[in-house]
């Protein structure tokens, strides 16, 4: 087995899916006017897991899971009593307006996967 090759078929891969859901839907982003932040769920970890925002504004975080695993199958933002189905290979926006600067976690249901929405008043 060729690893160098199976690495660049994946590469490939991923980027046919990027380009296929987030750059392929130019309505999608339109409709909200808001430019998504693309958050990959793969192998653990969401990328990328810490994520800086202006506070008192909307935010639309685009999250693509590869991972096919039950643990990455939902997100939580449990300090805005947010939590979303994210579909396998299906971008899922989750749309948030910190009202308060802070940091804020949000996770899988199980707590593996883990990132951090950093809101700061815009300068
Ligand atoms: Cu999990």
């Amino acid at each position: 087995m060729n690893i160098v090759a199976i690495n660049s078929s994946a590469f490939a891969f991923i980027v046919l899916i990027i380009w296929w859901f987030w750059l392929s839907r130019p309505k999608a982003r339109r409709e909200t006017g808001i430019k998504p932040i693309e958050v990959l769920v793969d192998n653990g970890v969401y990328t990328p897991s810490r994520i800086e925002v202006p506070v008192g504004r909307p935010i639309v975080l685009r999250f693509l899971r590869k991972d096919a695993s039950p643990c990455a199958e939902k997100v939580l933002f449990d300090d805005f009593g947010i939590s979303a189905d994210l579909p396998v290979g299906e971008p899922t926006d989750v749309v948030i307006v910190p009202k308060q600067a802070g940091e804020y976690e949000f996770t899988c249901q199980m707590q593996m996967y883990r990132g951090q929405l950093v809101a700061t008043a815009a300068s």
